[in-house]
């Protein structure tokens, strides 16, 4: 009932050809008809090149970011609008590198992903906890805390255009992935706690899981009962491993 969704994040990675270049391949090796939805968030730059490039295509194209205003002196910023006239559909916003380096907090986030939501861009609203986090005990904390700091912004009802990804911070680009068991109790969790809020949008939110996912790991990862596709970052960057990784969420 809950369609697979794959989205590649490509972080601050490659040059204006080989943007191209990627998203031609990963347009150009999905199956006919596929039956996992997909995407690709390449830096804000590449963004107009990569939608060209994918026109006609069933491929989404989405920002890494999303601005918590529509226009302004805002240095630095991209706004949804602007986002909108190049094409994109979807603005991961939370990610830990944005929250962690960045020092984003949970109230930009959520004005973030409202913004997006005005805009009729799907977020990807990204949530997660630290190692020093799980290993205290508190994941289950963290994550209702960053999820709820969205919902009373945005309304539960917001779930409906928008994606979570839960993506625990210590498997983030580490090689170290949570076990499909680990990953799985979060994911049941978050759905638990929505479906106190809405059942119906609990049972239809589409839960990604993000971290360290290649084409070894995905397909266990994948069969877990909560988990709905992934965010997939370094293993995104080679056209054969996402489009394994797009076919084990098949
Ligand atoms: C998590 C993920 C993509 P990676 O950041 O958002 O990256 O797959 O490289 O861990």
């Amino acid at each position: 009932m809950r369609q697979p969704l794959v989205v590649g994040n490509w972080k601050m990675n490659g040059t204006r050809t080989s943007a191209r270049d990627l998203a031609a391949a990963i347009a150009g090796g999905l199956p006919a008809n596929c039956p996992v939805a997909v995407g690709v968030c390449p830096s804000f730059v590449f963004i107009p090149a990569v939608a060209e490039q994918l026109q006609d295509t069933p491929v989404q194209v989405g920002a890494q970011n999303v601005a918590d205003q529509d226009a302004g002196a805002f240095t630095g910023e991209v706004s949804a609008p602007m986002l909108k006239e190049f094409g994109c559909t979807l603005a991961i916003v939370g990610h830990s590198e944005r929250r962690l380096i960045y020092g984003e907090g949970d109230a930009l986030v959520a004005a973030r992903y409202q913004k997006a939501i005005e805009h009729g861009i799907c977020p990807l609203l990204c949530i997660g906890e630290t190692l020093e986090q799980r290993e205290a005990g508190e994941t289950f904390a963290v994550v209702d805390r960053q999820l709820q700091a969205v919902l009373d912004v945005a309304g539960i009802d917001s779930l409906k255009q928008a994606v979570i990804a839960y993506e625990p911070v210590w498997a983030i680009g580490t090689g170290r992935t949570a076990t499909p068991q680990q990953a799985q109790e979060v994911h049941a969790h978050i759905r638990r706690q929505l479906a106190a809020q809405g059942e119906e949008i609990a049972a239809q939110v589409r839960i990604l899981y993000g971290g360290s996912v290649n084409a070894d790991n995905a397909a266990s990862l994948f069969a877990m009962a909560d988990i709905d596709g992934g965010l997939i970052g370094g293993a995104s960057l080679k056209a054969d491993s996402f489009l394994s990784i797009v076919k084990a969420a098949a």
